[in-house]
């Protein structure tokens, strides 16, 4: 096996998510940087190897593969020592996939993305109220999903707790989470943080990331 290479940056949530799958897989890998803001990821070079321009890109072999949820599947299903992250039971399988869905159709994509994109590439700095109201939706939805389970889909620890941790540790950017209407998301954020990996794999970037927002001074309007 050669190398795996991860293509993306740390700031970025679903590089983040692969990340925190190699860790919690102990597979060696290297990061290529794509610098997005620069324009990296439109080059010829890399669209060659993902014509859709994201990253995370996960090279293997000269296998390239893209989108991080098909990319923390394809390392567990090929690398990992047993099933846990990714369980091959049917009834299991689909609860994960059901939060893997929720995150790359919802959550990243319908409500973080968005307003990511707006306050980082388009120079927006007010926010409007409704997007706000759309993460709280989000949010409830996640408090629910824990129910009395230790993580997302579960009471153990999954590819869907790495899409959702890196996610979430973003959107809390734009809305604060209330201890008193997610308790449950918050000893869940408490739960992932100490994995051993879990802040060289998602904390250093989200803050990286946090740092980057908050700097364009953005406001939320009604
Ligand atoms: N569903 C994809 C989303 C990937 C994505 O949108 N990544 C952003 C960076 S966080 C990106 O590559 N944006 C550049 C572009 O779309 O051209 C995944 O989970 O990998």
């Amino acid at each position: 096996m050669g190398k795996l290479l991860i293509y993306g940056l740390e700031a970025s949530p679903p590089t983040r998510a692969c990340l925190l799958t190699l860790k919690a897989l102990e597979l060696p890998y290297d990061l290529v940087p794509v610098n997005i803001p620069a324009g990296e990821h439109l080059l010829p070079e890399f669209r060659q190897k993902n014509p859709q321009h994201t990253v995370p890109l996960l090279e293997d072999d000269e296998v390239c593969i893209w989108d991080s949820h098909a990319i923390m599947a394809y390392l567990v299903g090929k690398y990992a020592a047993n099933d846990a992250l990714y369980p091959t039971d049917s009834r299991q399988r689909a609860i994960v996939d059901q939060r893997l869905h929720f995150d790359s159709g919802l959550m990243f994509t319908g409500a973080l993305r968005p307003i990511t994109r707006s306050v980082l590439f388009l120079g927006e700095t007010a926010i409007e109220q409704s997007r706000i109201d759309a993460v709280a939706e989000i949010y409830d939805l996640v408090e629910l999903f824990l129910g009395d389970n230790d993580f997302v889909a579960g009471n153990e620890l999954t590819i869907a707790d790495f899409s959702f941790v890196s996610s979430i540790s973003c959107l809390a950017v734009y809305l604060e989470l209330d201890p008193v209407k997610y308790p449950k998301i918050l000893a869940w954020l408490e739960r992932l943080k100490e994995l051993p990996y879990y802040e060289e794999a998602n904390g250093v970037g989200a803050a990286q990331l946090e740092a980057m927002l908050k700097s364009k001074n953005f406001t939320i309007v009604a």
